[in-house]
């Protein structure tokens, strides 16, 4: 019998999960979740490498817990520990600091826009895909599903552990993104150019659906949906379509249609139908979620112990692949 992959992904506790996390990632952890040995973390120290308001992100992490556990994470089969909770995390960061040019970091496109937007720039930005590379390795990763934009941080996470194990010999595991076939980025709702993100989502209100949104909120998001001056409903690359194209992917991931068979179901229909359409199915989605969400939130103490318990068994389960880094590195 081959031995269980093993899966490691991160989600950012920045604020409220959107559709575009639930189908580019928390959407698959918990389909594949049966299959292989599961690792998911909340990434609060991802988090602060732009400022948080420290009330605001300790509600945000066990909100982020009672989300991935009501999506369907289940912790018999996978753990879900906070990032915070875990030192080897930060500690294999300074040594995988030392082998990183800085050169790679200053290429990674999310710091490069990120760092534009901000007056004054933490390290810890331009480290954040160090501090990646360390979650991933620490558990010898095979796959790390995630969606499209983190792709040149996992090409980054191999070009690092590579370079450790050429310097120091064969150390860690050479980990693969998985990216989903349909919705790997999702678009924004309001602007279809930018990936729908929680950052831009706490600003501009019809930018994201959350997933704790009521049924109200949605239709207000998807009323506003930005579309195009045409009529066709087709999916298609072309940048004056994207806005269709992306309300019909995201019809496309939650009802799990093919692209014919959804063109067919819309033909004759207005850009108004199709976004009741898209929205009634992003409702029937969320309803089970957020009723599974409010019966979790209601047992602060129970959620804690399901954190405290898988962090303990991170931690015991990172503990041989830091040990081995140091050893590998000349540390007594
Ligand atoms: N729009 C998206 N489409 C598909 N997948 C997405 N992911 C994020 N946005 C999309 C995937 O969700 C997982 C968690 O990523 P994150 O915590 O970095 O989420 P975010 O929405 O990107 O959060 P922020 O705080 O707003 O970060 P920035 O500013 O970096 O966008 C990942 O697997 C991610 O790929």
């Amino acid at each position: 019998m081959t031995a269980r992959k093993i899966v490691f992904s991160g989600i950012q506790p920045t604020g409220d999960f959107h559709l575009g996390n639930y189908i580019g990632a928390v959407k698959r952890w918990v389909a594949d979740q049966a299959l292989h040995d599961n690792i998911f973390c909340i990434v609060d120290l991802h988090a602060i490498t732009l400022y948080q308001d420290p009330n605001v992100l300790r509600a945000k992490i066990r909100q982020a817990a009672g989300v991935l556990l009501a999506c369907g994470i289940d912790p018999q089969k996978s753990l879900l520990f906070v990032q915070s909770q875990v030192s080897a995390h930060p500690e294999l960061t300074w040594l995988l600091n030392c082998v990183t040019p800085i050169g790679w970091l200053e290429r990674m496109t999310q710091y490069k826009d990120k760092a534009a937007k901000q007056e004054s720039v933490s390290t810890g930005l331009l480290d954040y895909p160090v501090l990646m590379a360390s979650d991933i390795l620490l558990y010898q990763t095979d796959y790390v599903p995630v969606g499209e934009d983190q792709k040149q941080h996992i090409e980054l996470t191999r070009d690092i552990a590579q370079r450790f194990n050429n310097l120091y010999g064969e150390t860690f595991a050479l980990p693969e993104g998985i990216f989903p076939k349909v919705g790997a980025r999702i678009m924004g709702l309001d602007d279809p150019t930018v990936k729908m993100s929680k950052s831009i989502a706490t600003d501009q209100k019809h930018h994201a659906v959350g997933l704790l949104d009521s049924p109200d909120q949605v239709w207000s998001v998807l009323k506003r949906a930005t579309t195009d001056s045409g009529k066709e409903i087709v999916f298609s690359d072309a940048p004056s379509k994207a806005g269709v194209n992306n309300l019909l992917t995201i019809y496309q991931a939650l009802t799990d249609q093919t692209q014919i068979e959804i063109e067919k179901h819309f033909e004759g229909k207005l850009y108004g139908a199709l976004k009741r359409e898209v929205a009634d199915v992003i409702i029937e989605t969320l309803a089970p979620i957020q009723t599974r969400y409010n019966e979790l939130m209601q047992d602060a103490r129970a959620l804690d112990a399901i954190l405290q318990s898988s962090a303990e068994q991170a931690a015991a389960r990172a503990a041989p692949t830091l040990r081995k880094a140091k050893e590998h590195m000349g540390f007594v």
